[in-house]
């Protein structure tokens, strides 16, 4: 659809961009902060730990005046569960809440709205121990770590996601560091589709939660969305795309906004013997929580081809890479895209189908909690990082962006990843995406001074102009 004339982003218009407790804050056994999943695992090697990180942790208020300066309306920042109860359930570490008092407040001293997400891969390691996700505890587990953080923070914090990229946890757990199979599990795919069961009633039971103990704070879902396109107008190939997109996408959505297993995945599971159990209680549970608005990542779509039964299982790959479920899909590599220095497709029209799809389906306003790039950047002698595909990349998102806004499709706000440097999932500190450059190096922690990078001042300026200006600084 070409428009003659493009809507505006909405007056209220959420710019800001996000990060993760355990890629940004360092101070990972500080003031009490129990370890967590994150902690305790084997790093890729060649890439840093996750013990310093940006030192956010003791840097957070010069971070927060750096993103205020850039005009911010929000920050998307996760809450370390192991940080605020240690051991995961138990007791309350009173310095973890400190910390993120501070935080909030800093974020509020400059109108900036904190959007907190509940869990972002972080696991406790004393949960891990216990089971992690595939124990049905796990639901009162986060429960409990709910109603923690309601208490404490609800009185100031009106934005709230619940798991991020749950479905990457599902797809791509063992390269997040994040999954645990029990020794002696048969049936991988169903011990793995339990243990998301699980989350998906953590979830839904947090909703209610936040509804019932804050009246008027929103909350909403926080998974990584991508539009599977089919490789070919084949009809076996639309099929296939059809069926990634329930595996990949819909499972997520449809649970959060309708409370109702998606029937391609659940025929996918029967097929596997691989249907989670139902306890007592979860089918309402499911079907009471709502969510308020969609959040979701966006990187990049993907593309499918027809796979039949004779054919090999896929190599698991990365968040955005896919992999191949025999007799389902298989990936395909989509050659109208170029691709990034880390090999991820770069798709800004995806981003408005994304968001046209995302919007029919379920009529809820959306934000966007991650999209960006991750580049070699390079500190110059006199200070600066001149990141112009950075800048390039978010300029055609932030255009399909608009183009989305004039198909009706209703957006809240637009959280890049990443406000600032940090540790990338499983390519280090060497893949950087924030607007702040960080002085430090994969292995050598150096002065960790934050510079502004050209997208910082660039970002500014798009932010001053509520979207409308996105030429390139003077
Ligand atoms: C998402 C995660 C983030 C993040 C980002 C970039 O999947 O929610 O935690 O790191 O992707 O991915 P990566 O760090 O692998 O480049």
């Amino acid at each position: 659809m070409i428009h003659k004339t493009l809507k505006p982003f909405p007056k209220d218009f959420l710019w800001g961009a996000s990060t993760s407790a355990y890629q940004v804050e360092g101070a990972n056994l500080e003031d009490g902060k129990g370890p967590s999943c994150q902690d305790v695992k084997t790093v890729p090697e060649g890439t840093s730990d996750l013990t310093v990180c940006a030192d956010q942790y003791h840097h957070y208020k010069e971070d927060v005046a750096l993103m205020a300066e850039m005009g911010f309306k929000v920050y998307r920042f996760s809450i370390s569960w192991s940080r605020i109860i240690p051991q995961g359930t138990g007791a309350v570490n009173p310095k973890g809440i400190e910390y993120y008092n501070n935080l909030i407040d800093e974020c509020l001293k400059y109108d900036m709205v904190p959007l907190v997400t509940m869990f972002h891969f972080d696991m406790p390691a004393a949960l891990d121990e216990r089971g992690s996700w595939s124990n049905p505890e796990s639901v009162d587990w986060f429960v409990n770590f709910s109603r923690v953080m309601f208490e404490n923070f609800g009185d100031r914090v009106k934005y709230w996601l619940t798991i991020n990229e749950q479905n990457m946890l599902t797809l791509v757990g063992p390269l997040i560091g994040t999954l645990t199979i029990p020794e002696g599990t048969e049936n991988v795919i169903k011990e793995i589709y339990q243990q998301n069961h699980h989350m998906l009633v953590a979830q839904a039971k947090a909703m209610a939660l936040c509804h019932e103990m804050l009246p008027g704070a929103k909350i909403g879902p926080a998974p990584n969305i991508s539009l599977v396109y089919a490789a070919s107008c084949k009809p076996e190939d639309v099929l296939a795309a059809q069926n990634f997109n329930a595996i990949r996408n819909w499972l997520y959505l449809d649970m959060a906004v309708y409370g109702k297993y998606n029937n391609l995945v659940w025929a996918y599971l029967e097929e596997n013997d691989a249907t989670p159990v139902f306890a007592e209680g979860d089918a309402e549970a499911l079907a009471n929580g709502h969510p308020d608005f969609i959040g979701f990542n966006y990187y990049n779509t993907s593309t499918v081809e027809y796979s039949g039964a004779e054919d090999a299982a896929g190599k698991a790959g990365d968040q955005q890479s896919g992999t191949a479920i025999p007799g389902v899909f298989k990936p395909f590599a989509n050659p109208n895209l170029p691709r990034t220095e880390f090999n991820w497709e770069i798709d800004p029209i995806g981003y408005r189908n994304t968001l046209r799809e995302v919007y029919s389906r379920y009529r809820l306003p959306i934000i966007i909690t991650e999209n960006g790039l991750g580049a070699y950047d390079t500190l110059t002698e006199d200070g600066k990082v001149h990141d112009q595909y950075r800048i390039n990349y978010l300029r055609i998102h932030i255009e399909q962006m608009r183009l989305a806004i004039s198909d009706g499709v209703e957006m809240m706000g637009y959280c890049p990843w990443s406000a600032i440097d940090l540790i990338s999932t499983h390519e280090g500190m060497r893949k950087r995406y924030g607007f702040i450059y960080v002085d430090r190096d994969e292995f050598e922690l150096r002065t960790m001074k934050r510079y502004r990078k050209d997208s910082f001042y660039w970002y500014k300026q798009v932010i001053e102009s509520n979207g409308e200006n996105l030429e390139d600084l003077k």
